[in-house]
């Protein structure tokens, strides 16, 4: 019905994600701000979302969801940002990569790429959409590491190769962090690693770096997304600094619905 608000079109629902991802909080508050107060945010998955975005883009049918950059939908799809007046869900971030206190001392050269892997939004995003177009994680990841050779040797200089350390990197489903995980997983597997990718929800993600059963992670979007998490285990972690630059977190819409901001969803 073209009459209907856009709050009765899509049952007054966001389809979310998992509920430990940062986007959620963000969006919660963002409801808050926004006064939405009859609309409900709906928890899922990574992959649930996108489910539910391709099934409604094919129909035109309206969709709100939680979405973040980079990412393959908006290749994939003709979308939009909802503006966000308030600046509720904050500014362009950067995705950090977290080691366990010791890593250093331990594994120096799984330490030393992990520091030195940075890399951007479009490289990311190869290896996002070979996934999502079918290949296996690991090997569109080996694909891209053996693609750009010049790039990951910037990565891996002046690190040692190793003889079967064992490193467990953790990481949650998120279509970004399946693609950057296996990336660095591949390399440091290259270097003689025997590397385990431990899939984890987000919450245990940031306490297993804490607690040292996980080595690292290289999905820790800050300063807003994982705010809670990094003061939570502030002191429990080494914080090695960006791995890529200008990330976006807010609410998306197909192009073709008739609103631009979220203050229209308010009926
Ligand atoms: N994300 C993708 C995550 C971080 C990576 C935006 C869905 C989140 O915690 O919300």
């Amino acid at each position: 019905n073209e009459d209907a608000s856009v709050g009765d079109q899509v049952n007054h629902q966001i389809i979310g994600i998992d509920p430990g991802a940062g986007i959620m909080k963000a969006a919660a508050g963002v409801m808050e701000d926004y006064e939405l107060n009859d609309w409900t945010l709906v928890e899922g998955s990574g992959a649930a979302m996108t489910a539910a975005l391709k099934k409604a883009y094919d129909k035109e049918e309206p969709i709100i969801v939680t979405g973040w950059s980079p990412h393959w939908k908006f290749s994939a799809f003709d979308l939009k940002y909802l503006e966000d007046p308030k600046g509720s869900f904050g500014e362009e971030e950067n995705i950090h990569t977290i080691a366990r206190n010791g890593l250093a001392e331990d594994h120096p050269s799984a330490h030393k790429v992990l520091d030195q892997f940075n890399w951007s939004e479009d490289a990311m995003n190869e290896v996002m959409v070979k996934i999502t177009d079918g290949e296996n994680p690991e090997k569109a990841a080996a694909d891209w590491v053996e693609a750009n050779e010049d790039l990951v040797s910037e990565w891996t200089q002046g690190a040692e190769k190793v003889d079967g350390d064992k490193i467990t990197l953790g990481y949650v489903a998120w279509d970004t962090e399946i693609a950057s995980t296996n990336v660095i997983g591949k390399v440091l597997t290259d270097l003689g690693y025997d590397v385990t990718l431990s899939q984890v929800e987000a919450g245990p993600m940031w306490a297993g770096v804490a607690e040292g059963s996980l080595d690292a992670h290289v999905a820790g979007w800050l300063p807003l997304t994982h705010a809670d998490y990094y003061e939570k285990f502030d002191g429990q972690f080494e914080d090695l600094g960006e791995n890529l630059e200008g990330t976006k977190i807010g609410l998306v819409v197909p192009e073709y619905m008739d609103i631009d901001s979220i203050e229209d969803l308010k009926d």
